[in-house]
């Protein structure tokens, strides 16, 4: 099983998000609504047995609900290109409490340290190829974005099948917060 933990956003929150994709980027691939996520940690492949692993010491974690307020957008780039295009997140230390309750919590269950530094983002677009002018336009035109504030509540365990268009994600479990 392909699994990683997330934040599930509401339908009122993803709806406005689908207001920001845009046909004018030509090798934007435009994330559908419905998977739509702020992932925490990405785990990948996992046997059963390590899935009732990770499963378990999720349950065990406590942690506080939080107010999440989604901001701006941008892009990730690799080797010069632009690889994603995101909406991104207001600065919040609770979040990044609950994202290193859960790194620690899925080392002792065995996993190996998540080397990359944790940008919190919701993911709008994969990018082949799009044209840097396009882009920028759009990172102008929606630099003053900024969301509701939602409740976070809850986070959650997905499992994710790569399909040839997009992703199927699957949320498997939820784990309250109190
Ligand atoms: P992304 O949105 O920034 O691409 C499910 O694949 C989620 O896990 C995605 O939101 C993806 O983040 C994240 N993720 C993190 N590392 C990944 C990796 N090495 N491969 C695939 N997805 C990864």
């Amino acid at each position: 099983m392909r699994l990683f933990v997330a934040i599930d956003l509401p339908w009122e929150l993803r709806e406005q998000l689908a207001g920001l994709a845009w046909r004018g980027i030509p090798g934007a691939r435009w994330v559908p609504v419905e998977n739509y996520h702020l992932t925490l940690r990405f785990i990948g492949e996992t046997q059963g047995w390590q899935a009732e692993e990770i499963d378990h010491a999720l349950a065990a974690l406590r942690g506080k609900a939080f107010p999440l307020t989604l901001a701006g957008v941008g892009t990730f780039a690799k080797a010069g290109r632009a690889t994603q295009l995101w909406a991104g997140v207001e600065r919040n230390p609770p979040l990044e409490h609950l994202q290193a309750k859960i790194e620690t919590a899925l080392q002792r269950a065995g996993l190996a340290p998540e080397r990359r530094r944790f940008v919190p983002h919701v993911t709008l677009a994969r990018l082949d190829n799009a044209a840097e002018m396009k882009l920028a336009g759009f990172v102008q035109q929606h630099n003053l974005f900024r969301a509701e504030p939602i409740a976070v509540e809850h986070f959650t365990l997905f499992s994710s099948r790569l399909g040839k268009e997009q992703a199927a994600y699957v949320a498997e479990v939820e784990y309250p917060l109190g």
